[in-house]
């Protein structure tokens, strides 16, 4: 490892790093190819901008208003004032508001998806009724009327209406998912820190009012309204995103089939990749290639019909639902245009880097555009709002067709590297599977299953690409630890082939007799970051049939590569329930941060105090009864975890 951050006691790769270190196999050859042609990559962008300046790693960078920037001590306040906990807490706030927008905009769009079916503003049909019917049923929307059913536009209608509530009221009231939903123990608990959300716009505006000049300058009353903000991001956010989906796409249901950048090869028709989050463009496309006018045009470009693939969390949708072929996570788009052999690259909103245009070009890939929020200079922007989706989608389908007529001869390099894969499973399925919540309960008390772990977020330059994720899934799944996954995350252990049933061969042997009589995968994918919901829902399942609070539990969530804002917020949620946290690599909160010892040699560190660390390596214990760990080293990750699941299991008496 290069580039050694002392303050931090972190280190992290340089490219040559990353090139040997990397679980992938596809990922050096396609370094090497972007290399030749003369495209750089995030490696070498990664490179270029060591050393990462400190202050902003630890978060003691104030720029929050026009008088600074303030670098800011305990010995060297602000111009303000501000101490380093009110600081870095602040900047941490505004970071996990800014991952509450993006799942909000994210659930608004779905919402509006939703409305735009009911309101007959575009065509339905609405797959998943059963789960409009199910939240019905909780947040008190009536199923009847007047004695009659009322229709399924009415009831899709109505609960979208609260979520939508959920999301974006004003005023403060409760938001009823969450009542309906969150064990009541956590909603008591959440009642007694005065935390409880009115929405998750209102927890957003007042979190940027907070942490404007002279303001909130008590860091921990900011640290607990980034608790209120986590409760919103999820029950206002997260999980609306989730449920929008499964009423407008349906549950998803198991897949099998192969992943990776290899599949890029196979096939022979039109070749696009989705990108991004809301299936709601990616869906109107899959249909819209079904349709004779269009198979007639892909032939007309000489091309057997369409061929399709994932990137990112849309990637996992498509995966969970279609089985389309999920490519790679955010740290490996450009990668996938590099290979030459996509005509067209059609992204939605998030995770979008600025990074592919470039290399598009370069391999006449058109890049098209279907949200205003995610506009790209030198794309293609093709609105794909409801009421226009199907014309949307076949003009995009047209737009492939050209390209893929333009590309006729493009050298192509697609490394030969696939995995077989499982994918599309949720609470229900995997409860199904097991024999109910409370046979898997007994799983996990005989000690069969030592814990549960979900892996999820994203993949980050500061590790080696999608090593820790790997090493840490192998490492847990060896400690007989039942892991489910999400994006980016998702998409690691997918390629490493984790989600096959031949991988079951690395658990422990009462995991792997407990998978085998489930017919689970040893890794169990559940879709996009929002999809972090069913694993949640599964957890709270557990706990309700243990009687028992999800703090009491061995269960784990683990970000070993965070990058987006997303993965911050997602993990205050969790840790707002009572689930323990660990960060792959220091985030702001908390970084036990070090200083050179006065005279020692330049590694002698020695441990800064650190408030906002404390609190959310500590002091959470005492009110959400969980905390936050911070470990690089996945090895030594997965060591911690499992020593936190043996402390559960004793104080459990099991
Ligand atoms: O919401 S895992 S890089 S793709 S933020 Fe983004 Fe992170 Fe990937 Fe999906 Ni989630």
């Amino acid at each position: 490892m290069r580039y050694r951050y002392p303050k931090l006691n972190t280190e992290m790769p340089d490219r040559a790093d990353v090139l040997r270190l990397t679980p992938s196999a596809a990922l050096p050859p396609l370094a090497e190819h972007m290399a030749s042609c003369n495209l750089p990559s995030y490696l070498d962008r990664s490179d270029a901008q060591q050393r990462l300046c400190s202050w902003g790693l630890d978060g003691t960078c104030c720029r929050r208003c026009l008088w600074g920037p303030c670098r800011v001590t305990d010995s060297n306040p602000g111009i303000c004032g501000a101490g380093p906990a009110q600081v870095v807490m602040g900047n941490h706030l505004r970071m996990v508001a800014a991952a509450a927008a993006a799942h909000g905009s994210h659930a608004r769009a779905r919402l509006e998806a939703i409305l735009a079916i009911t309101e007959g503003r575009e065509a339905g049909p609405l797959r998943g009724m059963d789960r409009a019917r199910w939240l019905a049923e909780r947040v008190d929307v009536p199923l009847s009327s007047g004695g009659a059913e009322r229709s399924d536009l009415d009831v899709a209608r109505d609960v979208a209406l609260v979520l939508y509530d959920d999301l974006s009221k004003a005023r403060p009231g409760p938001m009823r998912l969450l009542h309906a939903c969150a064990p009541p123990e956590r909603v008591e608990t959440w009642r007694e820190l005065d935390v409880l959300p009115t929405s998750t716009m209102a927890e957003v505006f007042e979190s940027l009012h907070r942490t404007t000049l002279g303001t909130d300058s008590d860091w921990r009353n900011t640290a607990l309204q980034e608790l209120r903000l986590a409760v919103a991001f999820f029950w206002g956010a997260v999980a609306p995103a989730s449920f929008a989906s499964e009423i407008l796409y349906g549950r998803p249901s198991p897949t099998s089939g192969e992943v990776g950048f290899g599949m890029l090869a196979r096939g022979s028709g039109v070749k696009l990749a989705v990108h991004g989050h809301l299936p709601v463009a990616a869906e109107a496309l899959l249909a819209a290639a079904e349709e004779p006018e269009m198979l007639a045009e892909a032939e007309a470009a000489g091309a057997d019909g369409f061929d399709f693939y994932g990137i990112c969390c849309s990637g996992q949708e498509l995966l969970a639902r279609h089985g389309v072929p999920s490519v790679t996570g955010i740290l490996g788009q450009e990668f996938a245009l590099a290979t030459g052999a996509l005509d067209a690259l059609v992204v939605d909103l998030q995770c979008v880097l600025p990074a592919i245009m470039p290399v598009a070009r370069e391999k006449g890939t058109i890049v098209v555009t279907t949200h205003d929020s995610n506009r790209l200079e030198g794309a293609v922007h093709m609105p794909a709002e409801p009421g226009t989706l199907p014309q949307a989608a076949r003009k995009i389908l047209g737009l492939a067709c050209d390209a893929h007529r333009r590309r006729v001869g493009t050298v192509t390099c697609v490394p030969s590297v696939t995995a077989p894969a499982r994918g599309g499973f949720d609470d229900e399925t995997i409860l199904e599977a097991f024999g109910g919540a409370g046979e898997l309960l007994a799983l996990l008390r005989r000690g069969d299953i030592t814990g549960l772990a979900t892996l999820v977020s994203c993949n980050t330059p500061k590790v080696p690409f999608e090593r820790s994720n790997v090493v840490l899934a192998k490492e847990l799944l060896r400690r007989g630890v039942l892991i489910t996954t999400t994006g980016c995350a998702a998409h690691a252990l997918l390629d490493a082939g984790l989600t096959a049933d031949a991988a079951r061969e690395l658990c422990a042997p009462r995991l792997r007799a407990a998978l085998e009589r489930a017919g689970l995968p040893p890794v169990i994918p559940v879709g996009a970051c929002v999809d972090n919901t069913r694993t949640m829902f599964l957890w709270l399942r557990l706990a309700e049939a243990a009687g028992t609070s999800l703090s009491a539990l061995p269960l784990f969530y683990v970000g070993a590569e965070p990058g987006n804002e997303k993965a911050l917020g997602m993990g205050m949620a969790f840790l707002a329930h009572g689930v323990n946290v660990l960060s792959g690599f220091p985030i702001p909160v908390p970084v036990p941060s070090a200083e050179q010892v006065p005279g020692g040699a330049a590694d002698d560190m020695r441990r800064v105090a650190n408030p906002v660390a404390d609190f959310f390596s500590g002091e959470t214990v005492s009110i959400v009864g969980a905390r936050i760990m911070v470990e690089p080293a996945p090895e030594l990750a997965a060591g911690a975890i499992h020593m936190d699941f043996r402390r559960k299991r004793w104080a459990l008496g099991w």
